[in-house]
Formats: structure tokens, C-alpha cells, sequence
């Protein structure tokens, strides 16, 4: 429901910031729409057999993670130019941390060494943001408030997605019981899907109307 009512939110305020902030919040509400209507299929497949498969998830995530990252691909677009090498390396460490975790979780690979490539993936995502171009963009020609909504997604990329290997570490390489095992995972992949698709969300939709009321006052 809160998925619902974010994409809505972030739609409706598209009308309050100005064209070249548009995209962006777009995108933060088809993230939370896509959300949204994978959460409906898993409710379903949950009343129906009590268990949620693993595969609505990723298909949710091949879709909402890689918009996520076009979404630091965008603010910094929104201020100056940005190299297409910056986009295709957000995309490569993305597919390589989810089809590493798919591999692991559907059976197709060992866990540990599925594990070790998806961590990989998320390594080098990292890397990008905080060390690579996108991250010396950001120091070098990012307005202050641009920086801070930079910042705080960056940590919702660090802190906030620890939230899921930590999850798949719970849920497959830890000897607790299957049922238990998959309890813990579905509860900590929900809460983490609040955090990284509704906040990050806000922290774009804070940017772009700060920066949109900046730009007609001066
Ligand atoms: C909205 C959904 C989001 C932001 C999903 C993010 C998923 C991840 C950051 C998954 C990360 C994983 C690893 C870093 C290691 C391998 C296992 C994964 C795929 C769970």
C-alpha cells in the first residue's frame, strides 16, 4: 500500500518541479509502481500456498535496481554532462550482483560462489559512486544540494542494500531450518524494499523541488 501511495505521490509532484527534474521523479514512481504490483503477485502465491517464490523478487529487481541506478545517472544529467560510460557501468554492476544472486537462490549455482559474484557486482557499483567518474561529477560540479541528495543515496546504496545479501546470508548460508530461514528472508526483503525504493524516492523528490524553487528565485 505505501508502494502504491508513493507512486502516486511522486507522479502528482511532477507538476511542481521544473522540466528537467521530471524524469526523475518518473522514475521514482515506476519503481514503486513495479514494486507494487510484484508485492500483489507474491500476496497472491502467498495466500494460495503459504510460500513466496523467489523469482517475483528478482524479476522485480532486474527491473526497479537498474531505474535505481539510472536515477544517479539522472540528477547528475540534471546539472551538467555526463559520459555514457558512467551509465553502462552503473548497469553492468547491477546485472552482475542480481544474476549472481538469482543463480544462488534458484539452485542453478552453488550458494557461496553465486554469493561471492553478486557481492562483486555490488562492489563495483560502490566503486563507481563513491570513487569513479560518477562520484568525481558529483564533487566537482554538483550544487550543494545536489551533493547532499548524492550523498544520502549513496548511503541508501551502501547502508540500505546491505539489507539484502545479509538477508540471502540468512535465508541460505546459515544452518537454520528452511521455514524459519525463509520467514527471516521475506521479512528483511520487505522491510528493505520500503527503505530503498520509498526513501531513496524522497530524497529525489527533496532535490529536485529545492532545486526547482533555487532556479525561480534566482
Ligand atoms: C528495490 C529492490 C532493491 C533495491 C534490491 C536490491 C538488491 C540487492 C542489493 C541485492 C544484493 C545481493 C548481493 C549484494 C549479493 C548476492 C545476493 C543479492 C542479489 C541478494
Amino acid at each position: 500500500m505505501a508502494l502504491i501511495a508513493s507512486t502516486v505521490f511522486f507522479f502528482l509532484e511532477r507538476d511542481r518541479v521544473s522540466a528537467k527534474w521530471k524524469t526523475s521523479l518518473t522514475v521514482s514512481g515506476l519503481v514503486t509502481l513495479i514494486a507494487s504490483v510484484h508485492y500483489f503477485y507474491m500476496r497472491d502465491v502467498w495466500v494460495a500456498t503459504g510460500s513466496t517464490p523467489t523469482v517475483f523478487r528478482y524479476i522485480d529487481w532486474l527491473i526497479t535496481v537498474p531505474l535505481l541506478m539510472i536515477e544517479f545517472y539522472l540528477i547528475l544529467s540534471a546539472i551538467t554532462k555526463v559520459p555514457s560510460g558512467v551509465f553502462w557501468r552503473l548497469m553492468i554492476g547491477t546485472f552482475v550482483m542480481l544474476i549472481g544472486g538469482y543463480l544462488g537462490e534458484a539452485g542453478y549455482m552453488p550458494v557461496w560462489p553465486a554469493f561471492i559474484i553478486g557481492m562483486a557486482g555490488w562492489a563495483f557499483i560502490l566503486y563507481e559512486i563513491f570513487f569513479g567518474q560518477a562520484g568525481k561529477i558529483n564533487a566537482q560540479s554538483a550544487p550543494p544540494a545536489v551533493q547532499s541528495a548524492f550523498n544520502s543515496m549513496r548511503l541508501i546504496v551502501t547502508f540500505g542494500w546491505v539489507i539484502y545479501p545479509l538477508g540471502y546470508f540468512f535465508g541460505y548460508l546459515t544452518s537454520s531450518s528452511p521455514e524459519t530461514s525463509a520467514n527471516a528472508l521475506n521479512i528483511i526483503y520487505n522491510a528493505a524494499d520500503v527503505l530503498n525504493k520509498i526513501a531513496f524516492g524522497l530524497i529525489i523528490w527533496s532535490v529536485a523541488v529545492s532545486e526547482s524553487e533555487h532556479a525561480k528565485a534566482s
